[in-house]
Order: structure tokens, then sequence, then C-alpha cells
């Protein structure tokens, strides 16, 4: 495969509800969109879901924009027979800025799965149709506002809510959701690397909740820490922010910091990094399950297919169209008795729609060699 031309499109999506984190509020995505474009007249897309700001990881989408520009863009392009395997090889001499390569690594794998006829989810193994999902709650101004949201979202057909924490918002609203919902709904929090040593035996309070997992109570670097609240709890830990590598997923699993793993393709640099990720946690007996970032149905359909694979047994915050934004740039994702369908046509298996993207479209820029 030979590339011709490479587009980076910006667009501005407001969300159809402002989110809360322990980092910050997010109220519309400013999304990057690389679209490869191929020799063959295929074009492929891959979406980037670096934040605005540095307060997930590092990234922010203008770092991944320039740095996409500048250096990743121009090494693939420079490629006479280029495959998605490669791109990561292609890029490696650029330290860090996993989101952007990822991004450009799936446009394009769907340029390739697209020429080959094969959707990204048979071309990654996926085994499931249908994956069962999520739904992930912000922080609220009041805890009757939680119990409201979370009580709407149930009756949309979500069985597995995670609950957004931060110091001052976590064993009070979780016990108050627990005890509106009842026992049946699963439940789990996620501290986004807001706790710090000192709030062990606080975050232990948590234990009696009959939560499924807390994800990322502490840094991304603090293995140790994870890993004597992992000895203190019967309630598994779950890794997100330190997981950036598939050799991250084995040193957090042997290290006893998480039972469970969040994966999430870009924070590691690929569907194809992931799925290494995948593997090795299916080997170390240790379940994973897919995390969001808010994505459009870009996005979301390549996260779809990652979880079509077999460890992925945990729901995973892969949420309907419509929990997001009014106006998808591709056909909507439903809800299906809290599941959704994985997209079966050749690559990412949907249709950007043109005139939505119009509407939503900010900048273009396009590389060529
Ligand atoms: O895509 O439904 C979604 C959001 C899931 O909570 C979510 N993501 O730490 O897991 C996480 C957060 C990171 C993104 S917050 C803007
Ligand atoms: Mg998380």
């Amino acid at each position: 495969m030979k590339l011709t031309s490479v587009e980076l499109l910006r667009l501005q999506m407001p969300l159809v509800s402002a989110f809360r984190t322990s980092f910050g509020v997010q109220t519309a995505r400013d999304v990057l969109v690389v679209a490869v474009h191929t020799a063959d007249g295929v074009t492929g897309y891959g979406e980037c879901v670096a934040l605005s700001d540095p307060v997930y990881n590092e990234e922010y989408v203008e770092s991944a924009a320039q740095v996409l520009e500048r250096y990743l863009v121009p090494a693939v392009l420079a490629c006479e027979d280029l495959h998605a395997a490669w791109v990561a090889e292609l890029t490696a001499g650029f330290v860090g800025h996993r989101m952007a390569k990822a991004a450009l690594e799936l446009a394009v794998l769907d340029a390739q799965l697209q020429a080959a006829g094969m959707s990204l989810a048979t071309y990654l193994g996926g085994t499931r149709e249908r994956v069962d999902v999520g739904v992930s709650v912000g922080i609220t101004d009041t805890v009757e506002q939680l119990i409201e949201t979370v009580g709407r979202y149930r009756e949309q057909g979500y069985r597995r809510v995670k609950l957004k924490i931060e110091p001052g918002f976590d064993v009070v609203p979780v016990t108050a959701v627990r005890q509106a919902v009842g026992p049946d709904l699963d439940l789990q929090v996620d501290g986004n690397t807001a706790y710090r040593a000192k709030d062990l035996a606080h975050l232990q309070k948590l234990d009696d909740l009959g939560l499924l997992l807390i994800e990322q109570p502490f840094e991304h670097d603090a293995l140790a820490l994870h890993a004597e609240l992992a000895r203190r709890c019967v309630t598994p830990i779950c890794l997100d922010e330190s997981i950036t590598s598939a050799a991250a997923t084995a040193r957090s699993v042997l290290a006893g910091a998480c039972s469970i793993v969040n994966i999430k393709a870009a924070r590691m640099g690929g569907y194809l990094e992931a799925r290494r990720a995948h593997d090795v946690a299916q080997a170390l007996d240790t379940p994973v399950w897919c995390g969001g970032m808010l994505e459009t149905g870009l996005g979301r359909a390549a996260n779809l297919a990652l979880a079509a694979l077999p460890n992925f047994t945990l729901a995973g915050d892969i949420s309907a169209s419509a929990r997001y934004f009014a106006e998808d740039i591709t056909e909507p994702f439903a809800l299906e008795d809290g599941r959704i369908s994985v997209p079966t046509g050749p690559g990412l298996g949907v249709t950007v729609r043109t005139d939505v993207l119009q509407d939503v479209l900010t900048s273009r820029t396009t590389v060529r060699i």
C-alpha cells in the first residue's frame, strides 16, 4: 500500500452533558481525525483521542496534531510498501506521543482492511458479535444528582455503571448510590490518579460496597502503592493510566498492582499493541475490559472490534452514541439489552457522514511528501 496524502481534520463536537472527572470538566470534544488516502483510492480513518489539555496523560490535541504533521505522517508517507504493522516501527524513533501514533496506525489499518475486505474485529481475532457495555458517570454537585443520573442510565438498559471519584467525593456518594440501586447493579469506581499514600485507609472503606473494581486511584507510576491497596482489599484493583504497553501490562500484573486491566488502545500506541496487551493479560489469567475516551463513532467502532476479543470479559466504557453526542459523524451505535453490536463491514465498518462532518469541521491540514 502506498499513501498519497494524509489529512488532519479538527472537529468541534459538543457533548450532550458535561463530564466531570478528578482532573477537570469536558463539555465538548476537540477531535482530531487522521484520514489517509491510498494510491488505490481508498480512504482510511483513525481518531486521535487526546484531550484538549494534557490532564489525562501528557498528550493534548495540539501536540498530537503537530507531531503528526511534522514527524509521524512524513515517516509513513515515505514508505513505498506500507503495512499497518510497520507504522509503529517507522515512527519508533520519535519518543512517546502514543495517542498520535495510534490514530495514524488505525487510519492505515482501516485503509488496509477496506482494501482486503476484512473487518477490524476479524483481523484482531474477535470472537463475539455483540459486546457488554457500561456507562461512565461523572462527578456531580450533589449526591441526589448522582443517584438520579445513575437511575436514568439504568432505565436505558446499562447494567454496569462506573462512578468517577475524587478526594471529597467518594465513600459517601458511592455508598448512597449502592443503597439506592441495591446489590444487583454492577458498580465500579475510577479515581484517575487523584489519591496519594495517605488515602490508603480511606480508600479501604470502598471495599464494603460490593464493587466490581477500583480503577487507578494512585498516580501512573505508583505500582507499589496500588499493590498495597490490592493486599488490603477484597475488591480487585484495575489500572488505566499505568498501562502504556503490553510490557506495562505484564509488569503491573506481576507486581500485584492490579488483577484487572483497562485496555485503551490509544494510550498504548495502537490497536496492534492493545491486542498484544490482551494476549499478555490472558496468559496471566487477568481479565480485561475496553476503556473509553469519549470517542466519536470512528473510535467507538474500533473499540467495539477490540472488545470482541475473548479475554474482554468485563463490560467496557463503550456507551451508545447518544450518551455523548446529539449527532455523531458516523451512523450511531445503539444499546441493545446492555450490549452493542460489533461492526462487521470492512475496516472500521462505519461510514463518515460528510454532512455532519462539514458542520463540525474547524480545520483541515493536508500533508503530502
Ligand atoms: O468514553 O465513556 C467514555 C468515558 C470513559 O471514564 C471514561 N474515561 O479514566 O477511564 C477514564 C476516562 C478517561 C477520559 S475522561 C475525559
Ligand atoms: Mg480510567
